[in-house]
């Protein structure tokens, strides 16, 4: 199938809010540079149901949602060299070319390579899709960048397309939370508990999960419900740790739980990290104050991860059990289920839930 247009199915998201159909979808061969990725298995993050809900600034529809997922590569085009047919893939929404200024300054996982075309739903080269059905082209959906690594169970490295890194990484790049940490994650979906998971690891001494559902109490040493208390949250937080915490996350995409996880931090050093995607539209507000007065307000995307050179790291690191990510699968089905997947997402008790293509 080198070089000839092929039929797959994929779930079309025609409009937002809309169930997801299932078409046969054309795709494009890939063009220089470019390489086509057969998905075996792919997970929902809540972007996707953020961009589905009509909420994404960069949302375009039709288009094929979808950016945490493992597969094959199918063909390759000219000049593709790091790949080939065969090779078992993550596809990865954060690219790095190596080459752009923000790739070499050291100091970002924000390659400027592609991010232009990404964010209107079309390939870099010649600013179209790859995708049409009956000749009308549909949007891809974040991009994708691409390496290779033999042998992982797709099946569950396709969580670290996204939610695993963004926590993990939010808490080891990001923050760089030192042994000792009190760290507050506001919101414990699969995002939240790997950032829980990092906090761990880095030998955080306290480590205090806030979520409106209590189920979702899983990884953190202590647990405060919001609804079980009538004083503002980081209020709350400030009384249980004498000040206020070294570290906190913000894992929903809320920006009044953002002020608030912001607030929570202790005078003079506190830091507050940004990871929940929130709404167009949506501003962050609080007292310059807060800031006057050392708490510092920071943001992740990817947790920071260089994507090429950092995801095969992560994926030895899930290998060799150093990190999770079974744990966070609670549901798997088809790809012809996906909207009661959707559906899933927003009934509480589920985390990742895998589809298989
Ligand atoms: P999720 O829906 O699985 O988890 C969100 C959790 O927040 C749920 O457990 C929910 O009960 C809880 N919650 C909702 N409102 C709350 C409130 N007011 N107070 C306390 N808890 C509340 O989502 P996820 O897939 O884990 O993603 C989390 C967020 O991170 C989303 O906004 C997503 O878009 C974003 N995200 C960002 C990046 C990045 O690179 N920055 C990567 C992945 C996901
Ligand atoms: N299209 C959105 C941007 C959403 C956003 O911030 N995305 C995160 C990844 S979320 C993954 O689940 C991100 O990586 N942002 C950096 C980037 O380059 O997009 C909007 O608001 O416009
Ligand atoms: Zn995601
Ligand atoms: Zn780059």
């Amino acid at each position: 199938t080198q070089g000839q247009v092929i039929t797959c199915k994929a779930a079309v998201a025609w409009e937002p809010n809309k169930p997801l159909v299932i078409e046969d979808v054309q795709v494009a061969p890939p063009q220089a540079g470019e390489v086509r990725v057969k998905i075996l298995y792919t997970a929902l993050c809540h972007t996707d149901a953020y961009t589905w809900g009509g909420k994404d600034p960069e949302g375009l529809f039709p288009c094929i949602l979808g950016h945490e997922a493992a597969g094959i590569v199918e063909s390759v085009g000219e000049g593709v060299t790091i790949v080939q047919p065969g090779d078992h893939v993550i596809p990865c929404y954060q690219a790095e070319c190596g080459e752009c200024k923000f790739c070499k300054s050291g100091k970002t996982n924000l390659c400027g390579k592609v991010r232009a075309a990404t964010g209107v739903g079309v390939m870099m080269s010649d600013r179209k899709s790859r995708f049409s059905i009956n000749g009308k082209p549909i949007y891809h959906f974040m991009g994708t960048s691409t390496f290779s690594q033999p042998k992982a169970p797709l099946e569950k490295v396709c969580l670290l397309g996204c939610g695993v890194p963004t926590g993990l990484g939010a808490v080891w790049n990001t923050a760089k939370v030192e042994a000792g940490s009190i760290v507050a994650i506001f919101g414990l979906g699969t995002v939240g508990l790997a950032v829980a998971e990092g906090a761990k690891t880095a030998g955080a001494s306290r480590i205090i999960g806030i979520d409106i559902d209590s189920k979702k109490n899983l990884e953190s040493t202590e647990f405060v419900n919001p609804k079980d208390h009538e004083k503002p949250i980081q209020q709350v937080l400030v009384d249980l740790t004498d000040g206020g915490v070294d570290y906190s996350f913000e894992c929903i995409g809320n920006v009044s739980v953002m002020r608030a996880a912001l607030e929570c931090c202790h005078k003079g050093w506190g830091t507050s990290v940004i990871v929940g995607v929130a709404a167009s539209g949506q501003e962050i507000s609080t007292r310059p104050f807060q800031l006057v007065t050392g708490r510092v307000w920071k943001g992740t995307a990817f947790g920071g991860f260089k994507s090429r050179s950092q995801v095969p790291w992560l994926v030895e690191k899930y290998l060799k059990k150093e990190i999770k990510v079974d744990e966070y699968i609670t549901h798997t089905l088809t790809l012809g289920e996906i909207n009661k997947a959707f559906d899933l997402m927003h009934e509480g008790g589920c985390l990742r839930c895998v589809l298989s293509t």
